[in-house]
């Protein structure tokens, strides 16, 4: 895995998000696989406590308390959305789309199960996902209206108009030249509407103002951005080892990238200026928080 370079604030919170979510998404794995036996309640469980950086989880957190909530209870909202990304590595590795072997330094479900089981798998992670969001909404004591707005924030990201889509257009775009604006539309669906997701159901759930949600999202927006353009730049300069997954699978795939497009210096660049933005989102609304800056931060220099 990428070593963790973060300010001592985001560095704390990735690992408490990491400490929280591995634990909780471990109990829905237990769960899972004692109302399932089974290979398919195995590999739910299998790619459900693959350790992941919890970056989604982090943005959750960070955003639920730069609006004044306290509550632990957080951490279900935030492993519902790591829940979803979960499905997203399943499905994105199988041998129709990226075929890939390795993810987070494990072999991927599919080369543990098979492509079948791994499909499915991957499917029945969907209805999980819900039911953590709707368990954390009620341990939160929050009304039904709010699991509604969490729940249309959470499924409208993963699906046609924002992670789906953007992955259509990732796979349509294979071997052939995205321009710049083509690849923000796919970047901002493939990777960017979750994280834009994370931070607006933060937001939403520490009974954020209006203009404090507007502006998390916008942030989210920018820094998920961001987040996919630092994941090109790693694909292209980093090691397997170090990434927990096959380096260099963008080139290998033909794919278009930032790199591919502007160049490894230039898609830093172009990470920086999206984070900056993201930044002055917050401060516009007086939002801006060490731990929100510090993942800012994080997310365009991990792996450096
Ligand atoms: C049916 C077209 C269709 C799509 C299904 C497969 C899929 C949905 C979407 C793919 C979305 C995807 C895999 C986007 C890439 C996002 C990304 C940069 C992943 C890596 O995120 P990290 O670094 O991973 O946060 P960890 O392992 O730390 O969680």
């Amino acid at each position: 895995m990428a070593e963790a370079v973060a300010e001592p604030s985001a560095a704390a919170l990735l690992a408490e998000a990491r400490e929280e979510v591995d634990r909780l998404l471990g109990e829905w794995a237990d769960r899972l696989a004692a109302e399932r036996p089974g290979r398919i309640g195995e590999a739910l469980a299998y790619a459900l406590r693959t350790p992941g950086k919890r970056v989604r989880a982090a943005l959750v957190m960070a955003s639920y308390r730069s609006v004044g909530g306290r509550s632990p209870a957080i951490v279900g909202v935030a492993s519902a959305i790591e829940t979803v990304h979960t499905y997203s590595l399943v499905h994105d590795d199988l041998p129709c789309m990226d075929d890939d072997d390795m993810r987070r330094g494990r072999p991927t479900t599919h080369r543990q199960f098979d492509v079948p089981i791994a499909t499915r798998a991957g499917f029945l992670l969907v209805p999980v996902a819900a039911r953590v969001l709707s368990k954390a909404v009620a341990e939160l004591r929050l009304p039904t209206a709010t699991l509604g707005r969490l729940a249309s924030e959470l499924f409208e990201a993963g699906g046609i108009q924002g992670m789906v889509g953007g992955q259509w257009l990732d796979l349509e775009a294979e071997r052939r030249r995205l321009d710049l604006d083509g690849l923000i539309r796919m970047h901002a669906g493939k990777t960017g509407a979750l994280i834009r997701a994370a931070c607006a159901m933060g937001g939403i759930t520490g009974g954020g103002r209006g203009e404090h949600v507007a502006a998390l999202t916008a942030y989210g927006e920018e820094i998920g951005l961001a987040f996919q353009i630092a994941d090109d730049v790693l694909d292209a300069t980093g090691t397997s080892e170090a990434l927990g997954k096959t380096a260099g699978r963008d080139a290998e795939l033909a794919k278009s990238t930032y790199v591919s497009l502007l160049g490894v210096d230039g898609a830093r660049e172009a990470a920086a200026l999206h984070a900056r933005r993201a930044v002055d989102h917050l401060e516009g609304a007086g939002l801006r928080t060490p731990e929100l800056t510090g993942l800012a931060d994080f997310i365009i220099t991990r792996g450096h």
